[in-house]
């Protein structure tokens, strides 16, 4: 790797302990941490602020991943504004089928949007906390990743200035078409992926949700699936073939598919709105390994992407962050024991350790993704043979035993646990 750009014609404006790249649920968990614990940081995002609140994704919260949250102060609004949900609805051949996932795990899931745990954690950071944040940040790069004091740099968006940021760790916490992940050099991390073979359309509708919490609709048509968001929105999926378009996706063809696919006997009509946001998301799906590469540390979506199958993906952020933050803040004082076994320069103990801390739930949950996509797509693959054990499966979650546990475990958020098949 090149060495880092900090000739005396480009000086080092600044030095901080910790870039974090990315404002989203990892970023500004890592953020809020180490401000609290009094580690200098900057927070760089290539987006707007405003525009950051207001873009739409998860809703499910782990019960744990709130939990965690609030030992920190960071779930103030969540405990006082989330809905909790501790079962969700099967519809198929024409019936209705509840799971009780809280009965059976002893956990619930928070309802909770995304943009509104971004603004929570932002207010936190940026305005109760006075902590540096820089919006818009134009080109960053990251040199010297590999060695004791990386730069990043980026350009200002009003004054076109290069800004240079000299930092003893980075956190990349760019999501999925970040620059950190992409400045590790070819072959130093391996890269797993699945792709799942199907898309779903996503869906925000104007309208208020049409059942209690989430509805899965397994049909020869497609997968189709409801999820209460707040009173006045819903989420709603649709499978379809991998390449479709929104534009092949008209407010009706969307209203009608959807009725067709979550249809049952004694289920209320769906309530219909406006849809204000189409989306056609490839179910896929990737590993990096291991997630620190010197002294940078991936987290959330810049190291591993879980399709949204089973609403995974901002939990595992808030894992990762809290991880690495704690490992931040031990190194930041001195107190992680010293330099890893493997001679990881990063790091030193419990920066050594981060990755594999986060991969095992990692996989887990890709476990489980995969393991759910089957038994939601089975019906539709036009395969006999995969529709036939797909449903057998589904026979098992939904008689009392093990198999019905061990699946609220696991879509509760469980880390340990197995499904049989
Ligand atoms: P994010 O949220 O993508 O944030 C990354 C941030 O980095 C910024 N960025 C840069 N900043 C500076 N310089 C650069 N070069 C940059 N490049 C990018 C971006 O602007 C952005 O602000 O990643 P993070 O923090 O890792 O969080 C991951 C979650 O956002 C993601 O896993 C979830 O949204 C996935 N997901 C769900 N997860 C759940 O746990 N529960 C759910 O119910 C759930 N539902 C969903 C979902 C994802 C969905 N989509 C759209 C993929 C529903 C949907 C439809």
């Amino acid at each position: 790797m090149d060495p880092p750009d900090v000739s005396p014609a480009s000086p080092v404006l600044a030095h901080t302990s910790v870039v974090v790249i990315g404002a989203g649920p990892a970023g500004l968990v890592v953020a809020n941490r180490l401000h609290d614990s009094g580690v200098d940081c900057v927070l760089l995002e290539a987006d707007s602020r405003e525009s950051i609140e207001r873009r739409p994704r998860a809703g499910f919260m782990e019960e744990w991943a709130v939990r965690a949250l609030a030992e920190h102060g960071l779930a103030e609004r969540i405990l006082l504004h989330a809905d909790t949900q501790g079962e969700f609805e099967f519809r198929f051949d024409g019936e209705r089928h509840t799971v009780p996932t809280a009965e059976l795990s002893g956990r619930r899931h928070f309802v909770y949007p995304q943009p509104q745990l971004v603004t929570d954690l932002l207010a936190s950071y940026a305005d109760k906390g006075a902590g540096d944040a820089r919006f818009g940040v134009r080109d960053v790069r990251l040199e010297g990743i590999d060695g004791d004091r990386p730069v990043v740099s980026y350009t200002d968006p009003v004054t076109g200035a290069r800004h240079h940021l000299a930092c003893d760790h980075i956190a990349g916490c760019d999501g999925a078409r970040g620059v950190a992940r992409a400045s590790i050099p070819d072959g130093a991390v391996a890269v797993s992926r699945r792709d799942d073979g199907v898309a779903w359309l996503a869906v925000l509708a104007q309208a208020p949700p049409s059942a209690d919490g989430v509805v899965f609709g397994l049909h020869e048509r497609g997968f189709g699936a409801h999820m209460a968001r707040s009173p006045e929105v819903t989420r709603y999926y649709l499978q379809v073939p991998p390449g479709d378009t929104t534009g092949n996706w008209p407010h009706e063809r969307v209203w009608q598919e959807l009725r067709v696919r979550l249809a049952a006997g004694g289920a209320p009509p769906l309530t219909e709105g406006p849809l204000v946001e189409k989306v056609v998301l490839d179910m896929h799906n990737y590993v990096v390994e291991p997630m620190s590469y010197g002294r940078l540390h991936l987290a959330g979506d810049s190291a591993h992407l879980v399709a949204p199958i089973a609403a995974k993906g901002m939990n595992l952020a808030i894992h990762d962050a809290l991880l690495l933050a704690d490992a931040l803040i031990a190194a930041d004082k001195g107190e992680d024991g010293g330099a890893g076994e493997d001679g990881n320069r990063a790091g030193a103990g419990g920066l050594a350790a981060y990755s594999q801390a986060c991969l095992r739930r990692v996989w887990q949950y890709q476990e489980f993704s995969q393991w759910f996509s089957d038994v939601l797509h089975g019906a539709s693959s036009g395969d006999r043979f995969r529709a036939g054990t797909a449903r057998a499966r589904l026979r098992r979650l939904l008689e009392p035993g093990h198999d019905a546990r061990a699946f609220a475990g696991l879509y509760m958020g469980e880390e340990g646990g197995a499904l049989t098949g």
